[in-house]
């Protein structure tokens, strides 16, 4: 039974929804245990078509709950290193390596880790009042959870320096324009947006998008010959898959395919 998510599988795909909106989604070790509980059932599926992960209320995720670091004692200091080796680590590595794409649509404000958690994903969709906020130099750290990672990649060096030195919020929309995000909704599309991945990963081709997947994310350490040749292999092995054949058939009878993730 989950606390601090919620948590449903239909058709192949997951719905994890952050479920702690007083406190703007934030992490708390219930959540971390939560999805754990969650990516392992989702790893365990041989029927896994896709993931949705998104938030209750008007934020999305405002990161690690500060409460649940209270100031300690004098003369102590906190080992944090404890709680990333413990949880915001895998939890961003096993969504990363899911063999289906995981989509976060982001349905309000993304600070810290919250930022972090929703850029590990494989496509990002917000709505037009959220924003991402690399609140973390507002505390005295640095950005975490692939924080430091996913934005130069995405935005470049710049771009990435100045939202984590000056920690400002990055609207919905310009994270969309920089390419931080994949694209930015208008509030009322929430509902309909949710559904529309859902159909679209519930029926797609889920095969294919695994290896699309794992091309892109393989491409940035290789170069042009070795991904061609990376393509060329997941190719051959798409080649013999259920849903080419049928995909083939569907194009050469002018009608849409019906694909079975096989
Ligand atoms: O510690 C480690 O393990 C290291 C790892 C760190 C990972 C991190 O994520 S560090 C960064 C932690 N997050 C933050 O610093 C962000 C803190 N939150 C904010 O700056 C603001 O809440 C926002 C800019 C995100 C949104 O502002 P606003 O004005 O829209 O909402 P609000 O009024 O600040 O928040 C609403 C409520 O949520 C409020 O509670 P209240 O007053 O209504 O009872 C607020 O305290 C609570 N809340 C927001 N963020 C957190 C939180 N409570 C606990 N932890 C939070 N992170």
């Amino acid at each position: 039974v989950y606390q601090h998510i919620q948590f449903n599988y239909q058709e192949g795909v997951g719905h994890i929804v952050l479920n702690r909106p007083n406190t703007l989604n934030s992490f708390t070790q219930i959540m971390h245990d939560d999805l754990k509980a969650a990516l392992s059932f989702l790893e365990s599926r041989n029927d896994l078509r896709g993931v949705i992960l998104t938030g209750t209320g008007r934020g999305f995720c405002a990161g690690q709950d500060l409460s649940e670091r209270k100031p300690l004692p004098p003369g102590q200091r906190r080992d944090l290193a404890e709680g990333i080796d413990k949880n915001y680590r895998s939890l961003v590595l096993r969504l990363r390596a899911l063999p289906v794409p995981v989509v976060c649509i982001v349905n309000g404000v993304a600070a810290g880790a919250g930022a972090s958690v929703a850029l590990a994903c494989d496509i990002v969709i917000a709505v037009k009042s959220a924003k991402f906020i690399q609140a973390f130099a507002k505390i005295g750290l640095l950005p975490d959870a692939g924080g430091t990672y996913f934005w130069p990649r995405l935005v470049g060096m710049q771009r990435a320096m100045g939202a984590a030195l000056f920690a400002e919020p990055v609207t919905a929309e310009t994270a969309a324009q920089w390419g931080l995000i994949w694209r930015c909704i208008p509030n009322e599309e929430l509902d309909a947006t949710i559904e529309s991945v859902h159909r679209h990963l519930a029926d797609g081709a889920t095969r294919a998008f695994a290896a699309t997947k794992q091309a892109l994310y393989e491409s940035g350490d290789h170069s042009l010959e070795a991904q061609i040749n990376i393509e060329r292999d997941l190719q051959r092995e798409l080649g013999y898959t259920d849903d080419y054949l049928e995909g083939m058939h569907a194009f050469g009878e002018k009608r849409p395919p019906r694909f079975t993730g096989r």
